[in-house]
């Protein structure tokens, strides 16, 4: 009985460690309004990105790859809870469309974020860039499962130099290091890199552990910014420029930046990659790049709409994964995947639980990834704000106004949703209407609320 019982304990012992050995690492390479023309590999002529190319070389693009949200906050929402943002609450800022300075608003802590499930699982977990969750302490990162935070807690436009500052009065930005400002009014120039910098730290710091690296770079957001070794290329009247006012305040001179923002968020990318060899776990890293929502300054190449559209330009993102030996190299996927499904998918992926006590819509897309089924989903849904105003389901996308079907397209043969065929088709209408019907349904029934403060206050040192 004894020599079982060791046997047992055992064989227990070395099941944990291989299960161990195989988690893989995850990186999120998560983009600020980069556009679905804005890489080099999605036809973008304006840009140059020789690393992220590289990168699909080696691993595959995703064509039909989507953000629940065309603008910042209810993306990540969506992002770190699987869940779309008006399931969670989060469709809205309290006082704008998205989180503003001093919110009393942000993501619940009873949510579990993508960080909270791989933690449970034994990942180290780290966020390096922009949060825009909530800015107030209960909503910080750090209280939301990352072991580790480095960064600004919104966008960095959210500061004294704001345009509209008459009508916001943003107090100044913080920077954050875990759950302390240790600047105020960090200079933006430096925000790529320093973010990078904090990324490759923690690359190395956790390299014989799995951990899950979630780097939300704050650029291409305007007001655009580069550090000085990517202004060589500018024109010096755009550089005498730009030393003349701090923020260029109605942002038109920065936007002259834009192939260099690019640029060097695509060094970045190849810093990252660099990094996983040198440490030697390359193969053994699941890393993705996309963005937040689609472009304000950038393309959104052949697809109609920009930032803040339900058009396919506001919410489908070129997007590239890169797992040697498990991906298929120099492949392209048009099956319908979704940024919410990266946390059923790395939780399978790593072993770890996902949540059953709520409803999570992401699916698990890794058997769609490894090219060895279709996409899981029946449908995906559109919205701006808390307002449904779309459904894609297969590749027809129909769009409502006031509750009414307004138009239909086949984004097979109508990439760019300009030949509204719904006089044509009214039965597809019909049953894509009914899918709209009946998702509103479903989100009524079971969703959860965001959380507040009652007593905000600005961030301060
Ligand atoms: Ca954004």
């Amino acid at each position: 009985m004894k020599n079982f019982t060791i046997i047992l304990i055992l064989t227990g012992v070395s099941l944990s460690v291989s299960l161990l050995a195989t988690q893989p690492n995850f990186i999120v390479i998560f983009t600020d309004d980069q556009g679905y023309g804005d890489l080099s590999s999605f036809g973008g002529k304006h840009v140059d990105t020789p690393r992220i190319d590289r990168m699909a070389a080696e691993g595959a693009k995703l064509t039909s790859f989507y953000v629940a949200a065309p603008v910042c906050t209810p993306s990540r929402a969506a992002l770190m809870t699987g869940s779309y943002a008006q399931r969670i609450d989060m469709g809205l800022g309290s006082r704008f469309g998205v989180l503003l300075s001093a919110d009393s608003k942000g993501l619940n802590p009873d949510e579990i974020t993508i960080a909270e499930v791989l933690k449970g699982a034994g990942y180290r977990t780290g966020i390096f860039g922009k949060w825009h969750l909530g800015d107030q302490p209960p909503f910080l990162p750090t209280r939301q499962g990352f072991d580790e935070f480095f960064g600004i807690p919104y966008s960095h436009d959210i500061h004294p130099y704001h345009p509209k500052q008459d009508h916001f009065q943003f107090p100044a930005l913080p920077l954050l290091d875990q759950e302390s400002v240790i600047e105020m009014d960090p200079d933006a120039d430096f925000l790529t890199q320093r973010v990078t910098e904090r990324a490759v730290r923690f690359i190395e710091d956790n390299r014989d552990k799995p951990f899950f690296l979630y780097l939300p770079q704050p650029i291409p957001h305007r007001p655009l910014h580069v550090s000085p070794p990517y202004l060589q290329e500018v024109k010096t009247e755009i550089t005498d420029k730009l030393k003349d006012e701090k923020e260029s305040v109605d942002y038109k001179t920065r936007d002259l930046l834009f192939k260099q923002a690019i640029t060097e968020i695509d060094t970045s990318v190849g810093i990252i990659l660099d990094t996983l060899k040198t440490q030697g776990i390359d193969e053994n890293t699941f890393v993705i790049f996309t963005s937040d929502n689609g472009p304000a300054v950038g393309s959104a190449g052949p697809l109609r709409g920009r930032k803040g559209s339900t058009y396919e330009g506001g919410m489908r993102e070129a997007t590239v994964v890169r797992w040697p030996g498990k991906i298929p190299a120099g492949t392209t996927n048009a099956e319908l995947m979704t940024a919410m499904d990266l946390l059923p998918t790395f939780a399978k992926l790593a072993g770890a639980q996902i949540p059953s006590d709520r409803v999570i819509d992401g699916k698990d897309i890794w058997p769609v990834l490894a090219h060895k089924q279709k996409s899981p989903h029946k449908a995906f849904f559109y919205h701006r704000g808390e307002t449904l105003l779309a459904v894609r389901s297969g590749n027809w996308k129909l769009h409502t106004k006031d509750g009414t079907a307004t138009e239909l397209y086949n984004l097979e043969t109508d990439i760019s949703e300009s030949n509204n065929v719904i006089s044509r088709h009214p039965q597809i209408a019909k049953r894509l209407m009914g899918l709209m019907t009946d998702f509103s349904k479903d989100i009524s029934e079971n969703n959860r609320p965001a959380a507040f403060v009652d007593y905000p206050v600005p961030l301060k040192r």
